[in-house]
């Protein structure tokens, strides 16, 4: 097993995060693109969960609307160390990704070291929502139930898929110090918290909520030993 010692964040290391690919822009498919021709170099790629707007495991058609960007990362994975930190539109995602080292929601936070600080990474839904919210999320992940619906599987897909297109996705949240400081205490032992979900691109105390790359077009990067964000495309987009 892979101890906490071992795993380290290295310097250049990229955070992405809430792509939400393919429904509100190219951005995430352009970065891939530009990982994979070496305009954009790493030597590690955090993908911090909700890069694809819908994407799960033991579903074929699902993955027909995001191909290209799934086998890019196929190939990257083994390029580079990559880690997905699942979301709550990308989930169950070791099967279609067997070279990337996959979290599930249940498993994170995952504790890594940043030059000696303990930092918790996790995509950002686990905490602060309710009972209900956790329930639904693990009935989604659960093979069975996806077994069971998959004869309603297409019509399912489309129709969620509708509603997704439409969605909102970039809004600024009132108050979202005090959000930040009741996450924060679900974290124990921690000097910095690294979490996409919430598209906020700010850094409150050791709280840093990542830029979604749908949004802001920005992505983490560690410069210097500090997280800073960073548009990665240029004027490409
Ligand atoms: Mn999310």
């Amino acid at each position: 097993m892979e101890s906490e010692e071992q795993r380290e964040i290295k310097e250049g290391a990229l955070f992405v995060a809430d792509s939400h690919y393919p429904h509100h822009g190219d951005a995430f498919l352009i970065l891939l693109k530009k990982l994979q021709s070496g305009e954009v170099i790493t030597p590690q790629l955090f993908l911090m969960g909700d890069n694809f707007d819908l994407l799960f495991g033991y579903n074929a058609y699902v993955q027909t609307f995001s191909s290209e960007a799934i086998a890019i990362l196929q190939k990257l994975s083994k390029q580079i160390e990559l880690y997905y930190f699942e979301g709550n539109h990308d989930f169950m995602l070791s099967k279609i990704f067997p070279t990337i080292k996959v979290y599930p929601r249940e498993s994170q936070p995952i504790m890594f070291n940043l030059n000696g600080q303990r930092v918790g990474l996790s995509h950002g839904d686990r905490y602060a929502l309710g009972f209900t919210y956790d329930l639904y999320c693990r009935l989604l992940r659960n093979r069975y139930f996806i077994t069971i619906l998959r004869p309603f599987g297409k019509w399912l897909i489309d129709n969620r898929i509708d509603k997704l297109k439409k969605k909102k996705i970039c809004q600024t949240m009132e108050q979202f110090e005090y959000r930040a400081e009741k996450i924060l205490q679900s974290y124990h032992n921690v000097d910095l918290v690294i979490e996409g979900h919430y598209h906020q691109a700010r850094v409150i105390g050791k709280y840093i909520s990542l830029p979604s790359l749908a949004c802001q077009k920005e992505a983490g990067v560690i410069h210097n030993g500090k997280l800073v964000f960073e548009p990665l495309l240029g004027s490409s987009l």
